[in-house]
């Protein structure tokens, strides 16, 4: 057998977690011949909580699950890891203003990134799942100077996951006929879920669908607030789902996209599409090698432009705020 890849979750203990952590073990992320030893990151009141989680992860004697240690501190946790889920975030609490927000998570993604940058592996690849995501992921970045900036990124799998799940449910064909779906943008109400380069067996999804006032007013509206209409059904956010997610966005990044297919991954931005750099951006993308590209030469309408620009907009001003308050 091969030496086991070490990965690391933060909010190893939450929702997110209790999904996610079972899925790695049993063999998801990696497949079943490569073991995988899990390094859990928690605060310190919820340890005796993620030790439940342990027992029951030592009670299904997963063949892949090489090895499990948890703890209160990065830096031992993360030492030598070679994927790390950052998962743990502070939720927005009741009257918080936007920058108290993005303050409160940059005391949690700074010193995980510097964490990271100190003791992580070589190979390091990092997925931030904890929101706001793509801010998150650009404060750990910014604080790990000595990793490629190109081993950070943000989770909008989930959107793209749901964007396919809304097509194919509208047009009646199965999962598999969707391809070459993209979420533009920022993780938030302000992502671009695009059809118009999507292919829905082998033929354009807009016009499949052939319906702008649909793709304009239902389907948009639809993926961008699904989060909201999930907690509102289940009385708990999304947890699952995004723990699929989470496990198709870093497997995919680890073993490779599909070959005639993309996928949707927020990384930095090296100006494609009219992107500032200096932002952590979803955009369509090609995975091999454990190294991601950005799809080159899509041509984007004015509806598009528009749409993917009020996106980006709102990601430079999480970037101005997280810099006015000493973050990146
Ligand atoms: P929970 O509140 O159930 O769990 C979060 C866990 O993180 C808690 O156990 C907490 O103790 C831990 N934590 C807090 N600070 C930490 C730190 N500094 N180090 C380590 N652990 C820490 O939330 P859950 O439902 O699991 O969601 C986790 C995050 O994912 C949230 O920020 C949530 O908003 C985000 N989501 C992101 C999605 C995406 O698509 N990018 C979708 C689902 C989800 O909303």
């Amino acid at each position: 057998t091969s030496t086991p890849v070490k990965v690391a979750v933060t909010g190893a203990a939450g929702q997110i977690g209790y999904s996610l952590l079972f899925r790695i073990a049993s063999g998801a992320l990696f497949g079943k011949d490569t073991p995988v030893e899990l390094r859990l990151l928690e605060i310190t009141p919820a340890l005796k909580a993620l030790e439940g989680v342990v027992m029951e992860l030592d009670d299904c004697a997963f063949p892949t699950l090489a090895g499990v240690q948890i703890g209160d501190d990065a830096n031992t946790i993360f030492d030598g890891v070679n994927h790390a889920l950052l998962v743990g975030a502070r939720p927005r609490g009741p009257g918080m203003e936007r920058g108290d927000l993005l303050e409160a998570n940059g005391g949690i993604f700074a010193p995980q990134g510097k964490a990271l940058n100190e003791v992580a592996a070589d190979d390091i690849r990092v997925t931030v799942t904890g929101n706001p995501a793509n801010t998150n992921a650009l404060i750990a970045m910014s604080n790990a100077p000595d990793i490629p900036k190109e081993r950070f990124s943000a989770l909008t799998r989930l959107d793209h996951n749901r964007a396919i799940s809304q097509l194919a449910a509208k047009l009646g064909v199965p999962v598999t006929e969707i391809k070459k779906m993209t979420i533009w943008g920022n993780h938030s109400a302000t992502q671009y879920p695009d059809l118009f380069h999507a292919e829905v067996g082998g033929k354009n999804a807009a016009e499949a669908v052939g319906d702008q006032d649909w793709l304009e007013n239902t389907f948009i509206p639809t993926v961008a607030k699904r989060g909201a209409a999930i907690i509102e059904a289940r009385g708990a956010s999304s947890a699952a789902s995004a723990a699929s997610a989470t496990i198709d966005h870093a497997r995919d990044w680890a073993l490779g996209s599909a070959k005639d297919d993309w996928v949707s991954m927020a990384v930095p931005s090296d100006g494609s599409y009219g992107v500032p750099e200096g932002i952590i951006s979803s955009f369509p993308v090609t995975t091999s090698g454990g190294d991601w590209t950005i799809v080159q030469g899509l041509e984007i309408d004015d509806f598009s432009r528009g749409k993917i620009d009020a996106s980006v907009a709102e990601l430079s001003e999480e970037r101005d705020a997280v810099k006015g308050l000493g973050l990146i």
